[in-house]
């Protein structure tokens, strides 16, 4: 990227046209709001809007407002968006929404906040990790393995933390991992891993994509600038995840827990192993279920691909946690165990839960319908004692569930734990893993996690 002048020194990060006019930002969630601070410490005029005036924007509002940063909240003035040197998005905004219609009319560059945090952060080891599910946790792994190690390492992107709040660390750091979604993916252009991590792939986000592969293109697009030096980090076990990485250049390895690979599961003796060395026993992994075994052989690939020799992995993999709203027992009430799985937003999410149950349960799903078909549960259900369906989607879980389990609907998530409690027994489980998206009644999936967790305590 071209130098270009901040005041009377040369702020290399922006293009010389950003500060000739003004950049506009859509969308002020966490990364909105980021991105707009960090523009206008870096000398940018900055217009920001949302299409919300919900009460919490109006703090970030006003401090970025003290930065100069011109603010809309309600609307977007489409005028302005159309005349800006650029467009910066949030990951929450979709395509068709009028603010980037507008700007694609008008030829003007759309770029995810992403973007303009990896551009910054040359110099700096990228592994960037993306897929359907376990990329939160397959991120945290990585990032517990390499600080272990002694590496200056940080963890961002869609796992919480907005990459943009990093870029101005460069210096001290040698790795970050950052968690992509497909949504992040879709507008970064020079986004380039050193080393990049493709989970598995299943349909999600379909009421955002026209089609399971419009789904799928945006996360091939992690190979977009691979190069011979690349390296990626593969489920072994999965055709699609085989299938897209197929012709990108680089080095590809893979991970399994069905057959040798670059890592793999050693089933009959029980041991983890990269190659035809045991990193650490299966019983040393403080985890449960196998795709629990698949985040860690992800995680202790990459790993090695830093250069951490396999004993640290391996002392590093017992301190290994499963994070909140992931097949969480919250608590255990008179023999029945409570499990907090909100973070399970799609179907093939839930299938991972479902196959992790030992006992009878009580299922409850629901929350806003995805588009997504929910036949790959059906088979799934024989330990599922009833299922209670809530929310937007109920009417379509009972349509898709009822005749293979006893279905109940209710309203709310509320009315199903009561619903819940009232029928499990000594001995079996609750489960909420929704395979649905949670923005029907709550902010997000840990806004409805954390509702349920509280709920269940109060018990
Ligand atoms: N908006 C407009 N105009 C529109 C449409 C939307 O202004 O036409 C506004 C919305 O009112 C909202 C903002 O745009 O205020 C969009 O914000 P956002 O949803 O992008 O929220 P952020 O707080 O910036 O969070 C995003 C990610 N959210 C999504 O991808 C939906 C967070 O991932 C991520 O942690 C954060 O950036 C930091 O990188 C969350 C997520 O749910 C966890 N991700 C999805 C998932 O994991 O399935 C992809």
């Amino acid at each position: 990227m071209c130098a270009s002048r901040l005041g009377d020194v040369e702020d290399p990060l922006i293009p010389p046209d950003w500060l000739t006019n003004e950049v506009a930002v859509v969308g002020l969630g966490r990364t909105g709001v980021a991105v707009s601070e960090w523009l206008a410490d870096h000398g940018v005029r900055v217009y920001a809007s949302d299409a919300d005036n919900r009460a919490q924007l109006a703090g970030a509002a006003e401090a970025l407002r003290a930065k100069s940063v011109a603010v809309d909240l309600g609307f977007h003035d489409l005028q302005r968006i159309r005349s800006s040197a650029a467009v910066i998005v949030s990951p929450g905004v979709p395509p068709n929404a009028p603010p980037l219609t507008a700007a694609r009319g008008a030829g003007v560059e759309i770029i995810a906040e992403l973007d303009i945090a990896a551009r910054a952060l040359t110099g700096v080891n990228l592994v960037v990790v993306t897929g359907t599910n376990g990329k939160t946790t397959t991120t945290a792994f990585i990032t517990h393995l390499l600080r272990s190690a002694g590496k200056a390492v940080e963890a961002a992107g869609n796992i919480g933390l907005p990459l943009i709040a990093l870029a101005d660390s460069a210096p001290s750091l040698e790795w970050v991992v950052v968690e992509a979604s497909s949504f992040q993916l879709h507008d970064s252009p020079s986004l380039t891993p050193t080393v990049g991590v493709l989970t598995n792939l299943a349909p999600d986000h379909l009421d955002r994509y026209d089609s399971v592969d419009a789904y799928y293109a945006d996360k091939k697009l992690l190979f977009r600038n691979a190069t011979d030096e690349s390296v990626w980090i593969l489920n072994g076990d999965d055709e699609g995840v085989q299938g897209l990485a197929t012709g990108s250049r680089g080095e590809h390895r893979a991970w399994s827990t069905r057959t040798h690979a670059e890592a793999w599961w050693n089933r009959s003796t029980g041991e983890l192993m990269i190659g035809d060395r045991m990193v650490i026993d299966r019983a040393d992994v403080p985890l449960l279920g196998d795709h629990n075994v698949e985040n860690t052989l992800a995680a202790l690939l990459v790993a090695a691909a830093a250069g951490v020799p396999p004993e640290q992995i391996a002392a590093a993999i017992p301190q290994l946690r499963p994070l909140p709203h992931r097949l969480e027992a919250v608590r255990e009430i008179d023999g029945v165990l409570w499990i907090n799985d909100s973070k399970a937003t799609n179907v093939a999410s839930t299938r991972v839960a479902l196959q992790a149950m030992d006992r009878p349960f009580v299922l409850i799903a629901g929350g806003r319908d995805k588009g997504e078909s929910l036949d790959p549960l059906l088979s799934l259900l024989q330990r599922c004692r009833r299922v209670v369906a809530y929310g937007e989607a109920s009417e379509k879980l009972r349509r898709a569930l009822g005749g293979s389990a006893e279905l109940e609907v209710v309203e709310t998530l509320e009315a199903a734990i009561r619903s819940a409690s009232s029928l499990v027994r000594n001995g079996e489980a609750v489960l909420l893993s929704p395979a649905c998206a949670s923005f029907d009644q709550f902010r997000d999936f840990e806004e409805r996690g954390d509702v349920f967790k509280q709920l269940v305590k109060d018990l």
